[in-house]
Order: structure tokens, then sequence, then C-alpha cells
């Protein structure tokens, strides 16, 4: 038996945006005080995180002359050395400033796109400065509220031409950073696009460097749009385009409620962690969640502790499911052995249209399934 306590082998990461989360809200000021970026990272070493994530601006204001944001990635790098904690994943904000009112890649104005690449290389180049290996995009305003305002078309032309040029540009830095593609439906623009982590697989393939391309697809968005997460997130695995995640809770049919890991669907929870660790998922374990508006710091520290409590608790999980006998003699009995029809030929064919099927009786065989789950429902609640 664990004792849940998380370690570097896990690749916990949380954004400087998550635990410094200030709680400000559509109809409320902040709650919190703000706390410096070096601040974070202490705080991150204190509950046990392996990884830091940032938009540039999280770390250098966007008004920040050269000599400040020098003097702020030193003071950050040296709270690196000092904590051990790394940085895996960079990324750019591009929602925030009211350049971005329409969008960036896709904004209707060819100087807010031309500003948006410029603004996005540099923040590849600070991301590559500490060490980053994945660089996130999320299209935070990438979208519209009326159609009759920009064709989606052009937006996916835009999008593949700004991915195309920053391919090129990371390559000719040998910065040897992958991108991750976030989708969400909507929120803050009523629609957003690509919507899904779905709709992100389909556009990789149009992009000129398809291989340096994956996905980072985060929970709460897959339930805002009324999707299964976990199967998302096993698309993109066997596609090979899991290169991130962002984990964290949410109720069906609300907006982005950024829960902490764990608290809400917990039975979604288990079987995204059964899934991960079944495959031996290895890149950043990311939650991209923030504390209840409720919280002082030091609750913010709980929740922190929590999305990895509960993560690392669902793992064990897991090993239990894989454990449990009475759990896999039903698997074993519900599949029912190998796959008769793989490749095809002529005469594979032939076979198969020859034989006889009892279609009666293969309607009559039952699955045992409510038996299954419910062993699965005792086992997460703790009473097997
Ligand atoms: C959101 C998104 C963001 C992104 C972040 C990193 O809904 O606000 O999830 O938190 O993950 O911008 O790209
Ligand atoms: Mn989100
Ligand atoms: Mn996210």
């Amino acid at each position: 038996m664990t004792n849940f306590t998380p370690s570097a082998a896990d690749k916990f990461s949380f954004g400087l945006w998550t635990v410094g989360n200030v709680g400000r809200d559509p109809f409320g000021e902040p709650v919190r005080a703000p706390i410096s970026p070096v601040e974070i990272v202490h705080m991150l070493a204190e509950v046990g995180a392996w990884g830091v994530n940032f938009h540039d601006n999280d770390l250098v204001p966007i008004d920040a002359t050269p000599q400040q944001r020098d003097k702020i990635v030193a003071d950050f790098k040296k709270a690196l050395d000092e904590t051990g904690v790394v940085v895996p994943m960079a990324t750019t904000n591009l929602f925030t400033d009211p350049a971005f009112r329409d969008g960036a890649f896709t904004s209707n104005d060819p100087d807010v796109r031309a500003y948006a690449l410029q603004k996005t290389m540099n923040a590849i180049d600070l991301g590559a400065e500490l060490g980053a290996e994945t660089y996130v995009f999320w299209g935070g305003r990438e979208g519209t509220e009326t159609d009759a305002a920009k064709n989606p078309l052009d937006a996916l032309k835009w999008f593949r031409e700004a991915l195309n040029f920053l391919s090129e540009y990371v390559m000719d830095h040998g910065y040897g950073l992958r991108f991750a593609l976030e989708a969400k439906p909507n929120e803050p623009r009523g629609d957003i696009f690509p919507s899904t982590t779905g709709h992100m697989l389909a556009f990789i393939e149009t992009l000129d460097h398809p291989e340096m391309v994956g996905v980072n697809p985060e929970m709460a968005h897959e339930h805002m749009a009324g999707l299964n997460f976990m199967h998302a997130v096993a698309q993109a695995y066997d596609a090979g385009k899991l290169f991130h995640i962002d984990l964290n809770d949410q109720n069906f049919a609300r907006y982005d409620q950024d829960f902490r890991f764990g608290s809400h669907n917990i039975k979604q929870a288990f079987f995204l962690v059964k899934f991960l660790e079944d495959v031996g998922y290895d890149n950043p374990r990311h939650f991209d969640a923030h504390a209840y508006r409720t919280s002082d710091y030091e609750d913010v520290k709980a929740f922190a502790r929590g999305c990895m409590r509960s993560y690392l608790v669902l793992k064990e999980k897991a090993r239990q499911f894989r454990e449990d006998k009475e759990i896999q003699a039903l698997l074993a009995e519900i599949h029912g052995g190998e796959s008769q029809v793989s490749k095809y030929s002529a005469e594979a064919a032939a076979q198969l249209k020859a034989r006889q099927f009892d279609r009666v009786e293969l309607g009559n065989r039952g699955k045992p399934y409510e038996r299954l789950d419910q062993l699965v429902v005792d086992l997460i609640l703790g009473v097997r």
C-alpha cells in the first residue's frame, strides 16, 4: 500500500496560472493577493510537484523592458535551481490583451495575425531557454460569436499557416520542441475552433510537419462538449499524438469549471488514470485547474496536493483492478477469444461469406456488464 506521495517519476506539473490564480471571475474581483512566479515555484516544491508551466506573460509582463525580462528570468531560474522544479511546457498568452479580441492566428486582422506570430516566436524562445520540451497552443479567442464575421475555412488556413511557420522556426533554431494543440468548444468565444481533440487530430494531418504536432486534451473541455474524455485521450494515444494532458474536473453542460482533479466525476477520472497507467503514458501530467474562489493560499496548497493525491489513489485502484481475480475472470469471459477476421484476402472473404451464423443465438448472448461495473464501483468506493 502506498502513501500516495508524489515523486518526480509521476511528472505532475501545474501552471503558474493555476496555483497562482487570484480568484477573479466574471462577477467578482480577485480574492487572493497575487504571488510572484518565484513564490509559486517554492509553493510547488513544497507540495511535491515536479514541474511548472507558464504562458509568456505569467512570467514576463507584456510591457516589460528587455532588462526587466532578463531579471525576472534570472530570478525564476534561480528558484528552479534551488527547488529542482523543472519547466516541461510553455505556451503563449494570445487571449488577454485587447489586441486579441477577435483571436490571434485566426483574427480577421492581418496585423494581429502577424503580431501573434511575433509574440509566439518570442515566447518559444523563452520556453526553450527555460528547458521546455512541449509547446502548447490553446486558441483562447480563435473563434466567433457570429458566423457572419468569419469563414471557418479562412480560420483553418490561417491557423495552419501559423503552425507551419512556427514549426520551421523551431527547427531552424534547433529547439527540439514538440507542439501540443489544445481544443475547447467555447468560452471565452461563443464558439472556438477547432473545438474538440478529435477535430485537432484531423487538423494535424493537414500540416507541413505533422510529426512534431500532437494534442493536449483537457478533461473539462471534452466534458463541456459532452464527450467521454478517456475516449478522446485513447484516440490521441492511438494516433501517437498524446504529447501532453490537462487534468482537472468538471460537471457536464457547464462553463469551464477547472475543478481539482478527481473532485467530481470520480468514475471517469478512474477510467482515465487506468488508461494512462495501462498504456504507460510517460509525458507530463499537468493539472490545469484552480482552487475554489473561497480558498486562501493554504487551501490552494490543499487543492494542489489533492489533485496529485487523487491521481495516485486512482492509480492504486487501477492496480487493484488489474489484480482483482473476480474482475479479471469476468473480463476473460467477456472477451471471448481471438479475433477471427483480420486481414483481407479473397479466400478469407469467400470463407466468411460461406459461413453459417446463428443470428438468433448471437442475439441471445447476454453480457455481465452490470456485475462487472458494480465490482468497479465497489472497488472505487473502497469496499472491495
Ligand atoms: C483554459 C485553458 C487554458 C490553457 C492554457 C495553456 O480553458 O483557460 O485550459 O488554461 O490550458 O492557456 O495553454
Ligand atoms: Mn480549460
Ligand atoms: Mn487547459
